[in-house]
């Protein structure tokens, strides 16, 4: 009889039951999408799409919040951020499909076009990686379907445990295969890089990190990072080459293999992001080896009317220098294969970047650099140009207190003061410190490696006991002194004097 059916079968799902199709249905599609990601490209993975294309639509003023208030944890909060909202919506769309299969089932269509649609979006991803949010859309609604359908049923649990299963075995096989065709490999193919002219060796007295400076010679490991990447590009040797074109007399196109047999150069650079607050930490060392980029530009022969060397990342992000700043060859601007010896971290821009001395990250360093444009500064705007920063972004003279830590307590009598200065480009030729609001007097300074780079100092204070402020400034070799002057670091750099406070007792 047809009531005895009805009778033995509710109506509506259980609340639990009906989250769980929605939340189990959401895993299933992630890690099919990730398993196929990772035979395609790592970064198709739709749910690491959605977030990169998130950070390249979010308003200025929030990713600085993000910046400020999260720090370098900015992108793990939001991949979490992301997965709880992915999960509340999952395990709604299921609730809402207690009784037809259609609520949740149109959930799950229109998260399954949003990474299709974030896929499309990447640059750094080609036709081949739409496969891995096509393929997870798919495997979302089927999975919903059929776990929708047996839910009214006791064996559902068993369909519950496979498909949980299933989502675990597949995103773990995606991770394991995207690492045999990941960049990691590639760049430990490349072995260590020998430069034919190396960079003079770093004198002892160049830093002094036995009194608490950083070591002069940053390790790869602890150099800063600034970038718009929520995950890093994968790119391998094989399949990197880097366009030059534009104002030239002829359009060149490089090879891993172009670049990396010629004699390379070494040199060591200080680098600094805009970004960076007074006292802030985005400021580090490397010796970097590379070629100059002269050579390439004066190969491919600048035309006349060109201004701006327009360089783009992989994944799309852009920079642009000056081409005077570029071509100069007492500059030394590089584009670099390495840094400290080894091939460039994959975070640092492997298998290739520009490092321009003198001027900011953001308008010289691109990392991932694929193509090289030489233009006007009216036919192309760089990423944050569009955005409000300054279209010039020399770096600006600072200096920086690294001890005594800021509301620290020493001992009284005499105090050593010491941190960092740089004036990249200019040479620091002069730092002075004073205590409360007292004489400036001199730092002593740390042997010069290049006026390229950063410069240590210290200097002894006689202090009583009590509670104190101390506060530097440097003087370039332009004569210029550090104003006192606050600025933000919007739009070209911020200015103003670091000053830290402890206490003598
Ligand atoms: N592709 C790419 N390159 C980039 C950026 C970026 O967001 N994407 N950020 C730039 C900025 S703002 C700085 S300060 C430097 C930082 O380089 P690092 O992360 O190696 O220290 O890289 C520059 N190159
Ligand atoms: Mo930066």
């Amino acid at each position: 009889m047809a009531t005895a059916t009805t009778n033995t079968r509710p109506e509506r799902l259980s609340l639990v039951r009906a989250a769980l199709c929605g939340v189990l249905a959401l895993a299933a599609a992630l890690a099919a999408g990730h398993l196929v990601a990772g035979l395609v490209n790592g970064n198709a993975s739709p749910y690491l799409a959605v977030g990169n294309t998130a950070i390249d639509l979010t308003p200025l003023s929030l990713k600085d919040f993000a910046v400020r208030t999260f720090g370098t944890y900015d992108k793990l909060v939001l991949l979490v951020g992301m997965g709880i909202v992915l999960l509340v919506v999952a395990a709604g769309a299921g609730v809402a499909s207690r009784r037809s299969v259609w609520p949740g089932g149109l959930v799950i269509v229109l998260f399954g076009l949003v990474g299709v649609a974030a896929v499309a979006a990447r640059p750094d991803l080609n036709t081949a990686a739409l496969a891995a949010p096509l393929v997870s859309l798919v495997v979302g609604v089927g999975v919903f379907r059929l776990l929708h359908r047996g839910a009214r049923h006791d064996a559902s649990r068993r369909s519950f445990l496979l498909v949980a299963g299933g989502a675990v075995l597949a995103g773990v096989g995606g991770q394991l295969l995207g690492r045999t065709r990941d960049a990691a490999s590639s760049r430990a193919a490349v072995g260590p890089l020998v430069p034919a002219r190396t960079a003079p060796a770093i004198p002892l007295d160049a830093d002094f990190a036995r009194f608490g400076t950083p070591p002069f010679l940053t390790p790869n490991r602890d150099f800063y990072r600034v970038d718009t990447a929520l995950t890093v590009p994968q790119l391998r040797t094989e399949d990197w080459s880097l366009r030059l074109h534009g104002l030239v007399r002829a359009e060149e196109r490089y090879t891993y293999a172009d670049i990396h047999d010629r004699p390379l150069v070494e040199r060591t650079i200080t680098m600094t992001c805009v970004s960076n607050e007074v006292g802030g930490p985005y400021t580090s060392t490397a010796n970097f080896t590379g070629v100059d980029l002269a050579d390439l530009l004066d190969e491919a022969g600048i035309q006349p009317g060109a201004e701006q060397l327009f360089a783009t990342s992989v994944d799309g992000w852009t920079s642009g220098t000056p081409v005077t700043a570029a071509a100069d060859r007492t500059r030394g601007a590089m584009l670099a294969l390495g840094m400290n010896g080894e091939p460039l971290p994959l975070e640092h821009g492997f298998p290739a970047r520009l490092v321009i001395p003198g001027l900011y990250g953001y308008v010289s360093a691109t990392k991932w650099v694929v193509d090289l444009e030489v233009t006007t500064w009216q036919a192309r705007q760089a990423y944050w140009l569009r955005r409000g920063w300054a279209e010039q972004a020399p770096i600006k003279t600072q200096s920086r207190i690294d001890f005594p830590k800021g509301f620290a307590t020493v001992p009284a009598g005499t105090v050593r003061v010491g941190g960092i200065a740089w004036a990249q480009h200019t040479g620091v030729d002069r730092v002075e410190v004073r205590l409360d609001n007292g004489p400036w007097q001199d730092a002593r300074l740390s042997t010069e490696v290049n006026s390229d780079t950063w410069r240590m100092w210290y200097a002894d204070l006689p202090v009583s006991p009590g509670f104190h402020q101390v506060t530097c400034r440097a003087t370039d070799r332009s004569g210029y002194t550090q104003t006192q002057d606050r600025a933000g670091t919007v739009p070209d750099g911020a200015t103003g004097w670091h000053g830290i406070s402890f206490t003598a007792n």
